[in-house]
């Protein structure tokens, strides 16, 4: 397999005004659009800076979570897949991704079973995938994308995703292709077992979910300590604004396909 944080290409989709009614667990306040319009600016340019090729799609008002392009598709070099994200008011933005992936890859695969699969429960390794048992993704979906990935040559397994941690990658990121960063709740996951897994500091649960991109990483704004950690390790960090996705849930990873 290629190194799971190596990439060239890029999709991102613009946020749509109805945005600021994303899905989210708590009750807190709406993210201000224009701040989020410019939270994604700034991430597009920082894609963009690493080097990769963006493709940005237009904004969908009838889907609110729709700039979580994340959620929807997996891509590969190899090819991409299809999910069925499991909250109900976020299904029909898969077919609103198809096109742009079929441009883009020669092989494009869907799941077609009952089961759920969310991207931001998906975490590629060097040698497989893991794939976050939550509260959006099903043992049923988990089961069909280990198939799917099969066909591409690559290999799933199956993880849990903590109790009250909205997606599997919400809580954990790649720093390097043997060292992981997770929640305190995370360090000892099965999953892991044989990698390096270094805890998040307290107070900064939101920096888990970072970014590798090739030789940097992506890591959200005010999180001193766990950008310390990432640049021990010789990381580049690049820090950016997360506040209003974070409102609706959502972290650095939720806004990208990446291949
Ligand atoms: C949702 O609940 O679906 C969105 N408000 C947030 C999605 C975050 N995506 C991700 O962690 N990959």
């Amino acid at each position: 397999m290629t190194n799971p944080a190596s990439f060239t290409h890029a999709i991102v989709r613009t946020p749509a005004p109805s945005a600021v009614h994303g899905i989210r667990s708590g009750d807190g306040p709406d993210p201000d659009f224009d701040a989020l319009l410019a939270e994604h600016a700034a991430y597009v340019a920082a894609l963009r800076g690493c080097g990769l090729r963006v493709t940005i799609l237009p904004p969908l008002d009838d889907f609110p979570d729709a700039l979580f392009v994340e959620d929807v598709a997996l891509t590969f070099p190899q090819g991409a897949i299809l999910l069925r994200p499991g909250a109900a008011s976020r299904a029909g933005e898969v077919t609103h991704i198809a096109d742009a992936l079929r441009d883009h890859h020669a092989v494009v695969l869907a799941m077609s079973g009952p089961g759920h699969v969310d991207g931001g429960d998906v975490l590629r390794l060097a040698d497989r995938v893991l794939i976050g048992l939550s509260g959006r993704t099903d043992r049923a979906g988990a089961e069909e994308l280990i198939d799917l990935l099969a066909q591409l040559g690559l290999r799933g397994a199956i993880a849990e995703t903590p109790p009250g941690v909205l997606h599997f990658k919400t809580g954990c990121s790649l720093i390097d292709e043997r060292t992981i960063f997770a929640l305190p709740q995370m360090v000892d996951l099965p999953a892991f077992a044989g990698l390096t897994v270094v805890p998040v500091p307290d107070g900064e649960a939101k920096a888990a979910n970072k970014l590798r991109i090739n030789d940097v990483a992506l890591i959200g704004a005010n999180f001193p300590q766990s950008r310390a950690i990432i640049e021990g390790f010789g990381i580049k960090t690049i820090a950016l604004p997360v506040e209003q996705i974070g409102r609706i849930d959502a972290g650095l990873s939720c806004m990208s396909l990446r291949w």
